[in-house]
């Protein structure tokens, strides 16, 4: 399956990466739904929701407090720089991450669309003023917005809220124009995001799935590769570079 992908990446210009919690699984950062998930210990309607946050804002910024200093702690794994090189390799590629840890802006791609924010981001939960991501929150003393004294909560998207239009409509965009879409590392169960490969595969892309399990897209991907990202997009990359030279 490598020698064939690495020949229809080749031959594509419009390349379209969507990733999830999987590809910085590697790094450290404990994915939503896995055997050791973040979700697994606690409920996302409990945490990661405006009726949780109004309801018991202490505890929600505990929970984001916790994921920021894991975040702070980690590095980007060889599946986040294989992407920064796979960038170069198309005329037209977009990175589209469901991620809020920032990793992929460390390892250095370029073109990225964050559908759910940025963990270490701040907005007043009232007027959505942004704040300095170097803001330390006390989750007993929630700092007020200057603006409007309304609290302050992390500027990600939660569930049950809006995307960002114009970012969840160029990924929709560029997927829909795409010859080739990875997904990887992501369960597909969160939408919109879920929607984009569909998207792809309905506008004539080649879909490759990168997951170590399969998930509701396994049956839909033109190719599943069963592999850690950090181990199979390093490889990717090496067969592609032997076939170009
Ligand atoms: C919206 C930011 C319009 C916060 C996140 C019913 C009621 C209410 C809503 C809904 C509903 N049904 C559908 C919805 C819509 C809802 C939704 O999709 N719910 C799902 C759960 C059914 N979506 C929304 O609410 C979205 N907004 O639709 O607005 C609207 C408005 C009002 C009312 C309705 C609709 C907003 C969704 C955004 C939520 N915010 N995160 C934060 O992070 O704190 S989502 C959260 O889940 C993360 O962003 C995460 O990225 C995302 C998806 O999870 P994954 O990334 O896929 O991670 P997961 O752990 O699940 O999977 C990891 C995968 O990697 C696994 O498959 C594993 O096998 C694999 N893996 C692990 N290691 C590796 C690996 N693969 C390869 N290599 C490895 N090494
Ligand atoms: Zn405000």
């Amino acid at each position: 399956m490598l020698e064939e992908i690495a020949n229809i990446a080749r031959n594509c210009q419009r390349c379209v990466v969507l990733t999830g919690a999987g590809i910085s699984a590697e790094s450290g950062v404990p994915t939503f739904r896995g055997k050791d998930g973040l979700w697994g210990k606690f409920k996302p309607e409990e945490l990661a929701t405006m009726d949780a946050f109004l309801a018991n804002p202490k505890v929600v910024w505990e929970w984001y407090n916790w994921r920021r200093q894991i975040i702070g702690e980690v590095k980007p794994n060889p599946g986040h720089y294989a992407l920064c090189e796979l960038e170069e390799m198309f005329t037209n590629f977009t990175l589209v991450t469901q991620n809020v840890d920032g990793l992929h802006r460390v390892a250095g791609s370029r073109n990225i669309l964050e559908l759910h924010g940025n963990i270490n981001l701040n907005k007043c939960v009232e007027c959505s003023q942004k704040y300095p991501d170097d803001l330390e929150i006390n989750p007993d003393d929630i700092p007020g917005c200057p603006n409007c004294g309304g609290q302050i909560r992390p500027d990600v998207v939660w569930f049950g809220e809006m995307l960002d239009a114009t970012i969840i409509s160029q990924a929709f965009d560029k997927s829909a124009k795409a010859d080739l879409f990875f997904s990887i590392g992501t369960s597909t169960l969160v939408h919109p995001a879920a929607s984009l490969p569909l998207e792809a595969k309905r506008s004539g892309a080649t879909l490759v799935e990168i997951n170590i399990e399969a998930t509701p897209l396994t049956t839909l991907a033109d190719f599943h590769i069963a592999e850690l990202s950090g181990v199979f997009l390093p490889n990717l990359l090496e067969r592609i570079k032997s076939i170009s030279a």
